[in-house]
């Protein structure tokens, strides 16, 4: 696991790599002003590789970074993050079971407000309704710690803010514009490219904490995953957000998704909803469309004609309205 507070010589000497990029930097430049010995640089420099930093080494020149790492390692997201309080702490795995686990781990601190948790693969990703979400390594799987000063009936609004935060950030980072399918999945030709699970822990009636789960076939095998998961609940196809030949750095996807949710969520808070909800039903391939809708009550079909102030579809069946808070929309 690496950590964004981590200050180990590691980070060290990348930032000082990327500050000299077009020169070589000579063992001894390295070692002295971080009183390393020049075989704790070297050994550095390995690993720095080996996390898929391309460090090019000569023998009488030293050291110089030719290519940033893709790895989502938690000092690249900070590197540029324009947030205030999402992502100010960063917790990086290689594999994890779950990044909603480990959050929910740290859910409790009082300083854990705003953090991040990243794995680059999920053994045991979680989708909604104890459904599993497949996690190879080119995804982006992330938790967000929230300890949110709003009321209990305000959090089925936050599934709204974070898909239309995503479906915004991937849009300006990868100019392409995903619908989001009620409630919260964004999807490119109508296959899906991401997903989102909010889990919550209330107590006494209010909330102790959410944890925002996100997960983005960033650069996935499409096919692959497709095979797996051709039989499994709410499955309609899948997608990626940047192709093989898209040179992209996840790394950019993340900070822009964590401001504009930050931007979203304190538009929320301070009573801007309604400027939500016309965004989201912008970009919302549901509202409007004739659907049926499947939860743990009988379906429903009728026509979807808005999300309200808490996120619930309004469906208009039979001369009726209906409200409906959790299912999956076809
Ligand atoms: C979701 O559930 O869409 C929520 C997914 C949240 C995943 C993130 S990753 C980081 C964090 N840590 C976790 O453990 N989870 C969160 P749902 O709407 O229930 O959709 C689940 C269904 O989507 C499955 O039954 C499959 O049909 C399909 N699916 C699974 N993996 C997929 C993938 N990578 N891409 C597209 N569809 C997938």
């Amino acid at each position: 696991m690496y950590t964004s507070y981590d200050n180990s010589s590691l980070v060290k000497i990348v930032t000082l790599l990327k500050s000299h990029k077009s020169e070589y930097l000579s063992g001894q430049d390295i070692s002295e002003p971080l009183m390393l010995s020049r075989a704790a640089v070297w050994k550095h420099v390995k690993k720095l590789q080996s996390l898929g930093y391309k460090i090019d080494s000569r023998p009488k020149l030293g050291y110089r970074l030719t290519k940033t790492t893709e790895l989502l390692l938690p000092w690249e997201v900070r590197d540029g993050l324009e947030t205030k309080l999402f992502g100010k702490r960063i917790y990086y795995f290689d594999t994890i079971n779950s990044t909603q686990n480990f959050a929910m781990e740290l859910a409790s601190k009082p300083q854990e407000n705003g953090t991040v948790v990243i794995a680059e693969k999920q053994t045991q990703g979680r989708g909604r309704l104890n459904r599993n979400w497949i996690s190879p390594s080119g995804g982006i799987w992330m938790s967000v710690i929230l300890r949110p000063e709003f009321e209990i009936s305000a959090s089925s609004f936050f599934p709204i803010i974070s898909s239309l935060a995503l479906g915004i950030a991937i849009e300006k980072v990868l100019k392409i514009k995903p619908q989001i399918k009620w409630p919260n999945d964004l999807t490119i030709d109508d296959k899906k490219v991401a997903g989102i699970l909010v889990d919550a822990s209330v107590e006494s009636g209010r909330i102790d904490y959410l944890i925002l789960g996100v997960g983005i076939n960033f650069r996935i095998d499409v096919k692959k995953i497709e095979k797996t998961i051709k039989n499994t609940g709410n499955y309609y196809g899948v997608a990626t957000v940047a192709s093989k030949y898209n040179k992209t750095n996840p790394a950019q996807l993340v900070q822009a998704f964590l401001l504009e949710l930050e931007r979203l969520y304190n538009l929320f808070l301070d009573g801007k909803s309604e400027y939500i909800i016309k965004q989201w039903t912008k970009r919302s391939s549901t509202i409007g469309k004739t659907v049926s809708i499947t939860s743990s009550h009988d379906p429903i079909h009728g026509r979807a004609i808005k999300i309200d102030k808490d996120g619930a579809l309004v469906i208009s069946s039979k001369g009726k309205s209906q409200r409906v808070l959790v299912g999956d929309v076809s």
